[in-house]
């Protein structure tokens, strides 16, 4: 295809095309975080969620491949926010996304300060979703919770923020999370985390599959994109238009990256499938993506960007219609 381009944004931020890495997937140890720099179609580096001090995470197996996804109980393993944010000081070739998190809001605080003192120009995204820490439930599921955290966030914190969210399931939620983040000047948003506390159940051994948690743990992978795109669909109805939204969840195809920009993803990030096939997904996900673009005669990413359509009465009955002719 001559003359299109995956080139994408978020906020002021320019990206070579819409793809990032989930944060977890390839970027805790330094040599993963140099291969996500040297991955050409990788636009972007997000690296692992970071708590003030090193941390060795939960007991394995922590993460499981399904025929249908993943479900992992990391619990947080991470090198300590200081590793990260020496990383992200040096140039890479592509923006980076420092991803930050702790086990309570005091902890996130003196990191995010930490951050704001220092030379870091690039972009911040709080973790306010992480699934497997045992008796720390997901901040972003307590809306009060997640308002007194933010105001005393935005009280110091003056550089690009973004928030990554868990799963919403009703309309409600959507709703009232939209409400409280437009009431703050959030950068982006990065929907969804995995989807918490699920349970895979192997019946040759009659055991759970993963050590913590009594083998509960985050779902991801081609199970969750219904999830997925309902999310960044029901956020990007309802928040600030100038807040960006990252799609992650359930892409295995250039196809599911479509689904995403068409439901107004600005950027979409890959976890399972990279864990499944490796790094080369994105040069496949980049070729698949182009080549649905051509055959649709579209040549950048807003040219589809938001426009998911929905069935009107009137298609509704003669598609019924049709499949009954
Ligand atoms: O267990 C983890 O480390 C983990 C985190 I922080 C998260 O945000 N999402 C996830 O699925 N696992």
């Amino acid at each position: 295809m001559t003359n299109h381009t995956l080139q994408s944004s978020l906020g002021h931020y320019s990206f070579t095309s819409p793809f990032l890495n989930a944060s977890g997937i390839h970027c805790q140890t330094q040599a993963e975080l140099d291969d996500l720099a040297h991955c050409q179609a990788l636009a972007g580096i997000v690296t692992k969620s970071a708590t003030l001090s090193p941390r060795a995470g939960n007991e394995q197996p922590r993460y499981v491949d399904l025929a249908n996804g993943s479900i992992n109980a990391m619990g947080l393993p991470n090198l300590g926010y200081s590793f990260y944010l020496d990383y992200v000081q040096t140039d890479h070739g592509k923006p980076t996304i420092l991803s930050v998190s702790g086990l309570s809001q005091a902890e996130m605080l003196t990191v995010l300060r930490e951050i704001q003192h220092s030379g870091y120009q690039g972009l911040t995204e709080l973790n306010l979703s992480c699934p497997n820490l045992a008796g720390h439930p997901q901040l972003a599921y307590d809306f009060a919770a997640s308002k007194t955290l933010l105001t005393e966030v935005f009280r110091f914190f003056k550089k690009p923020l973004g928030v990554k969210l868990p799963p919403y399931f009703d309309l409600n939620h959507f709703g009232q999370i939209a409400n409280l983040l437009n009431c703050f000047p959030i950068h982006h948003v990065n929907t969804i985390n995995s989807v918490g506390n699920g349970l895979v159940v192997d019946i040759d051994t009659e055991t759970v599959v993963t050590k913590a948690k009594g083998g509960f743990g985050g779902l991801g992978g081609a199970m969750v994109l219904p999830t997925a795109l309902a999310n960044v669909r029901a956020l990007r109805q309802r928040l600030r238009p100038d807040i960006a939204i990252i799609g992650t969840g359930g892409v295995r195809s250039g196809a599911d990256v479509f689904a995403h920009i068409l439901c107004g993803a600005d950027m979409v990030s890959v976890g399972t499938q990279v864990m499944k096939e490796g790094l080369g997904v994105y040069d496949r996900l980049a070729a698949e993506l182009t080549a649905i673009m051509a055959d649709k005669q579209y040549t950048q990413l807003a040219d589809f960007r938001g426009q998911l359509k929905t069935l009107s009465a009137s298609q509704r009955s003669s598609s019924r219609w049709t499949s009954q002719s």
